[in-house]
Protein backbone atom coordinates (compact mmCIF):
# COMPACT_ATOMS: atom_id res chain seq x y z
CA UNK A 1 0.00 0.00 0.00
CA UNK A 2 1.55 3.29 -1.23
CA UNK A 3 2.26 5.67 2.11
CA UNK A 4 -0.25 8.10 2.80
CA UNK A 5 2.09 11.52 1.59
CA UNK A 6 3.16 13.47 4.46
CA UNK A 7 4.39 16.95 4.57
CA UNK A 8 8.55 16.92 3.76
CA UNK A 9 10.98 19.07 5.24
CA UNK A 10 11.65 22.38 4.41
CA UNK A 11 14.65 24.52 4.31
CA UNK A 12 14.57 24.43 8.27
CA UNK A 13 14.08 20.73 7.93
CA UNK A 14 11.00 19.49 10.27
CA UNK A 15 12.07 22.36 12.02
CA UNK A 16 8.53 24.31 13.48
CA UNK A 17 6.39 21.16 12.74
CA UNK A 18 5.31 19.38 16.03
CA UNK A 19 3.88 16.13 14.71
CA UNK A 20 1.10 14.81 16.92
CA UNK A 21 0.12 10.75 16.50
CA UNK A 22 -2.83 8.74 18.63
CA UNK A 23 -4.58 5.62 18.25
CA UNK A 24 -7.97 4.30 18.49
CA UNK A 25 -11.39 2.20 17.23
CA UNK A 26 -13.32 5.51 16.91
CA UNK A 27 -16.50 3.63 16.43
CA UNK A 28 -19.41 5.41 16.56
CA UNK A 29 -17.89 8.50 16.96
CA UNK A 30 -18.94 10.77 19.66
CA UNK A 31 -17.94 13.58 22.04
CA UNK A 32 -15.59 11.56 23.88
CA UNK A 33 -13.66 11.09 20.66
CA UNK A 34 -14.24 14.53 19.36
CA UNK A 35 -12.77 16.01 22.42
CA UNK A 36 -10.21 13.94 22.66
CA UNK A 37 -8.85 14.86 18.90
CA UNK A 38 -9.15 18.37 19.48
CA UNK A 39 -6.77 18.49 22.33
CA UNK A 40 -4.80 16.02 20.41
CA UNK A 41 -4.73 18.32 17.76
CA UNK A 42 -4.08 21.64 19.68
CA UNK A 43 -0.34 19.72 20.90
CA UNK A 44 0.80 20.41 17.63
CA UNK A 45 0.56 21.33 14.04
CA UNK A 46 -0.20 18.04 12.19
CA UNK A 47 -2.44 15.16 14.00
CA UNK A 48 -2.21 12.01 12.66
CA UNK A 49 -4.50 9.07 13.76
CA UNK A 50 -3.48 5.21 13.87
CA UNK A 51 -6.82 3.68 13.33
CA UNK A 52 -7.61 0.17 14.56
CA UNK A 53 -8.15 -2.04 11.86
CA UNK A 54 -11.24 -4.47 11.99
CA UNK A 55 -8.57 -7.61 12.35
CA UNK A 56 -6.66 -5.50 15.04
CA UNK A 57 -10.33 -4.80 17.04
CA UNK A 58 -10.50 -8.97 17.26
CA UNK A 59 -6.77 -8.87 18.92
CA UNK A 60 -8.26 -6.05 21.22
CA UNK A 61 -10.96 -8.48 21.69
CA UNK A 62 -13.18 -5.51 20.05
CA UNK A 63 -15.90 -5.63 17.27
CA UNK A 64 -16.65 -2.02 15.53
CA UNK A 65 -20.32 -1.63 14.49
CA UNK A 66 -18.75 -0.14 11.42
CA UNK A 67 -15.73 -1.28 9.24
CA UNK A 68 -12.75 0.48 9.09
CA UNK A 69 -13.08 1.81 5.72
CA UNK A 70 -16.14 3.32 7.29
CA UNK A 71 -14.54 4.53 10.75
CA UNK A 72 -11.64 6.30 8.38
CA UNK A 73 -13.85 8.11 6.30
CA UNK A 74 -15.49 9.38 9.09
CA UNK A 75 -12.30 10.76 10.84
CA UNK A 76 -11.05 12.25 7.66
CA UNK A 77 -13.67 14.78 7.79
CA UNK A 78 -12.84 15.87 10.87
CA UNK A 79 -11.21 19.36 11.01
CA UNK A 80 -8.73 17.98 13.58
CA UNK A 81 -7.16 15.00 12.26
CA UNK A 82 -4.72 15.74 9.08
CA UNK A 83 -3.64 11.61 8.42
CA UNK A 84 -5.44 8.37 9.27
CA UNK A 85 -3.24 5.19 8.96
CA UNK A 86 -4.04 1.83 9.94
CA UNK A 87 -3.28 0.52 13.02
CA UNK A 88 -2.68 -3.31 12.68
CA UNK A 89 -0.90 -4.59 15.59
CA UNK A 90 0.39 -3.42 19.09
CA UNK A 91 4.10 -3.52 18.00
CA UNK A 92 3.97 -0.86 15.38
CA UNK A 93 4.10 2.16 16.74
CA UNK A 94 7.84 3.01 16.76
CA UNK A 95 7.96 2.00 13.45
CA UNK A 96 5.15 4.64 12.52
CA UNK A 97 6.94 7.37 15.14
CA UNK A 98 10.42 7.02 12.93
CA UNK A 99 8.34 6.76 9.72
CA UNK A 100 6.25 9.96 10.18
CA UNK A 101 8.77 12.14 12.35
CA UNK A 102 6.15 12.00 15.32
CA UNK A 103 6.76 14.25 18.04
CA UNK A 104 4.93 13.45 20.49
CA UNK A 105 1.90 10.72 21.17
CA UNK A 106 -1.17 11.23 22.71
CA UNK A 107 -3.61 9.47 24.55
CA UNK A 108 -6.79 9.55 26.65
CA UNK A 109 -6.22 9.17 30.16
CA UNK A 110 -7.62 5.96 30.14
CA UNK A 111 -3.95 4.55 28.88
CA UNK A 112 -2.03 6.60 31.25
CA UNK A 113 0.94 4.11 32.20
CA UNK A 114 0.41 1.52 30.33
CA UNK A 115 3.69 -0.01 29.22
CA UNK A 116 2.47 -0.10 25.59
CA UNK A 117 2.63 3.89 25.44
CA UNK A 118 4.99 4.75 28.60
CA UNK A 119 8.29 2.81 26.23
CA UNK A 120 7.50 4.86 23.69
CA UNK A 121 9.39 8.19 25.81
CA UNK A 122 12.07 6.60 23.79
CA UNK A 123 11.08 7.68 20.98
CA UNK A 124 8.80 10.54 21.40
CA UNK A 125 7.16 12.69 23.95
CA UNK A 126 3.65 11.12 25.50
CA UNK A 127 0.80 12.88 26.73
CA UNK A 128 -2.54 11.45 28.56
CA UNK A 129 -5.17 13.56 27.83
CA UNK A 130 -8.38 13.64 30.57
CA UNK A 131 -11.01 10.76 28.91
CA UNK A 132 -14.51 12.37 29.10
CA UNK A 133 -16.47 11.23 31.25
CA UNK A 134 -19.99 9.64 30.99
CA UNK A 135 -19.69 8.54 27.61
CA UNK A 136 -18.16 5.15 25.48
CA UNK A 137 -19.01 3.66 22.48
CA UNK A 138 -19.89 0.73 24.82
CA UNK A 139 -22.70 2.73 26.48
CA UNK A 140 -23.80 3.95 23.34
CA UNK A 141 -24.37 0.45 21.77
CA UNK A 142 -25.73 -0.82 25.39
CA UNK A 143 -28.36 2.28 25.80
CA UNK A 144 -29.41 1.53 22.21
CA UNK A 145 -30.09 -1.83 22.42
CA UNK A 146 -32.12 -1.61 25.64
CA UNK A 147 -34.30 1.50 23.55
CA UNK A 148 -35.01 -0.78 20.59
CA UNK A 149 -35.33 -4.47 22.13
N1 LIG B 1 -11.64 8.57 24.69
C1 LIG B 1 -11.86 9.67 25.51
N2 LIG B 1 -13.05 9.81 26.15
C2 LIG B 1 -14.03 8.86 25.99
C3 LIG B 1 -13.81 7.75 25.16
C4 LIG B 1 -12.58 7.61 24.51
O1 LIG B 1 -10.97 10.54 25.66
N3 LIG B 1 -15.21 9.03 26.66
C5 LIG B 1 -10.34 8.44 24.03
C6 LIG B 1 -9.55 7.18 24.42
O2 LIG B 1 -8.82 7.38 25.61
C7 LIG B 1 -8.64 7.01 23.21
C8 LIG B 1 -9.49 7.56 22.04
O3 LIG B 1 -10.54 8.35 22.64
O4 LIG B 1 -7.48 7.82 23.33
C9 LIG B 1 -10.10 6.46 21.20
O5 LIG B 1 -10.83 5.62 22.05
P1 LIG B 1 -11.21 4.14 21.51
O6 LIG B 1 -11.77 4.25 20.14
O7 LIG B 1 -11.98 3.45 22.58
O8 LIG B 1 -9.78 3.48 21.33
P2 LIG B 1 -9.09 2.35 22.24
O9 LIG B 1 -9.94 1.14 22.29
O10 LIG B 1 -8.69 2.99 23.50
O11 LIG B 1 -7.84 1.95 21.31
O12 LIG B 1 -3.25 1.14 20.46
C10 LIG B 1 -4.19 1.84 21.22
C11 LIG B 1 -5.60 1.43 20.92
O13 LIG B 1 -5.85 1.37 19.54
C12 LIG B 1 -6.57 2.42 21.59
Amino acid sequence: MAQPSIPQPNEQGYAGLRRVLTYGTYDLLHYGHIRLLQRAAQCGDYLIVGLSTDEFNAIKGKESFYPYEVRKEMLEAIRYVDLVIPEYDWDQKPDDIERYHVDVVVMGSDWEGDERFEKLREYCDVIYLDRTHGVSTTDVKTRLKGEFD
